[in-house]
């Protein structure tokens, strides 16, 4: 029945099917060949930072195993391969000299790539800041930004002429709100608002002076950023659930979306935060909004919420409504891919969108004595949300690809490697890996595509 139904899907004629993943999730070997060390070395090793006490010092090894895991990716019949780069590997100390070797190795990745037929998708940060600029200030620092576009200039010389897809950022909303106003991620500082606003501005004052750095270097590719995005909808009609919903949306979605697409912050954010905000220097706003040729987005849930006391003066909570819930406690709701299409495509119109990432994070997955490993809900997960991207396409939406998170199981942050979201099972004992029935699930759909 799932088999007919992944081969019942109608997208678009051209559409990407890939998976995604991130450096420090997977590759381990965090000092190979001169890698500096990263906020997400450091933070790990705080005790009671990571569910489980793990770390991505190993993680899938792929820094050693990256052949294997490309031959993977070809069995699976992806079209696109969506990684970032670690900023340690290249430059380790964040804004001195380059680290030869830790091009070599994404050079190799890319050609590698390329001879299988999977268009590398190249991001620049996913969440991994040298541990060096941290000392400094990290995000909090406006000379991050410059750092980062230095960063990115001296990536897309190197691979400008053979990466046709770049992404500036991955999860500002994620990176800024929980390494800065939580403390859930790395660099762990719960600083409130002024936090993550102050990052905030900082991480897309980087993008902005990195997008004109990677059009000049790779001259007829594709830059964009990844935003992770909800559609948020008011627990109830109540004014006050309505105020705490439009104050969540301003400072997950608007926030960035208005910045980049429209030049400013929204005028609601600016008059809520007044006290907390960042210093907005007089050519930033446009900066940031340099032109763009896509626009990620990471959707993992919709968002109901309600008047609360979470990060003041945002004050909201989340409600969760009775219905099915992943590991990590996101609902399933595959509407929320149409909803969030139609949302960025109506209020911002980018010119391509691509869903970059969604996935399910299950507990307990169990390899049988075949060697198989049964993962039905997450197979009918990729159905479902892939049948509202079909539906958003048919609607006129060009949404140009999808990304599952994630190709092979990984350090999950926090969570350590207590849930798993891979299509690709990882036995973190042996390395050894085995595609799930997802992954042959998934695998119907990528050749649906590439056959169309
Ligand atoms: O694992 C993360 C990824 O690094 C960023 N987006 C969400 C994923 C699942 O939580």
């Amino acid at each position: 029945m799932l088999i007919q139904s992944a081969r019942a899907l109608k997208l678009p004629c051209q559409f990407l099917v890939g998976a995604a993943t991130c450096a420090y999730q997977i590759e381990g070997a965090p000092f190979c060949d001169g890698k500096g060390e990263s906020i997400w070395d450091r933070f790990t090793k705080k005790p009671g930072a990571i569910i489980d006490g793990s770390s991505g010092d190993i993680a899938c090894d792929h820094y050693h195993r990256m052949s294997e895991d490309i031959a993977l990716m070809k069995q699976l019949g992806l079209s696109a391969y969506r990684f970032s780069t670690a900023w340690t590997r290249i430059i380790p100390d964040g804004s001195g000299s380059i680290n030869q070797a830790g091009l070599d190795f994404y050079s190799r990745l890319i050609d590698e790539l390329l001879a299988a037929h999977i268009a590398p998708f190249l991001t620049l940060y996913h969440w991994d800041l040298p541990q060096l600029l941290q000392d400094k200030g990290g995000w909090y620092n406006r000379d991050t930004a410059y750092h980062f576009a230095n960063y990115a200039d001296a990536v897309s010389r190197a691979f400008g002429d053979r990466v046709k897809h770049w992404t500036t950022l991955n999860e500002p909303w994620t990176f800024c709100w929980s390494g800065y106003a939580t403390g859930e991620d790395a660099p762990g500082l719960s600083d409130g608002a002024r936090g993550g606003l102050v990052s905030s501005h900082h991480a897309l004052l980087g993008h902005g002076l990195a997008v004109p750095l990677i059009r000049a270097n790779a001259p007829d590719s594709s830059v964009g950023i990844v935003f992770d995005l909800n559609v948020v909808t008011p627990a109830t009609t109540s004014l006050s659930d309505v105020a705490a919903s439009k104050r969540f949306e301003g400072a997950q979605n608007r926030w960035f979306l208005d910045a980049v697409f429209k030049g400013a912050y929204p005028e609601d954010m600016l008059n809520l935060c007044g006290d907390v905000l960042p210093e907005i220097e007089n050519s930033d706003n446009q900066i940031i909004a340099a032109p763009i040729d896509y626009l990620g987005i990471n959707i993992y849930r919709r968002s109901i919420m309600a008047e609360g006391t979470e990060l003041p003066p945002l004050n909201f909570q989340r409600v969760s409504p009775p219905g099915n819930y992943s590991a990590v406690n996101y609902e399933i709701w595959p509407e929320c891919v149409y909803d969030v299409l139609q949302y960025v495509h109506q209020n911002y119109a980018p010119n391509e969108i691509f869903i970059s990432e969604n996935g399910l994070a299950l507990a307990h997955e169990i390899v049988t004595d075949e060697g198989e490993i049964h993962d039905p809900i997450r197979g009918k997960y990729l159905v479902d949300h892939l049948s509202q991207i079909a539906r958003a396409a048919k609607d006129g939406i060009p949404v140009k690809g999808y990304f599952v998170w994630t190709l092979m199981d990984n350090f999950e942050w926090a969570y350590g490697y207590t849930v798993p979201f891979g299509i690709v099972h990882v036995d973190f004992e042996t390395q050894r890996r085995r595609i799930k029935d997802s992954g042959k699930i998934f695998a119907i759909i990528a050749k649906n595509c590439s056959d169309s």
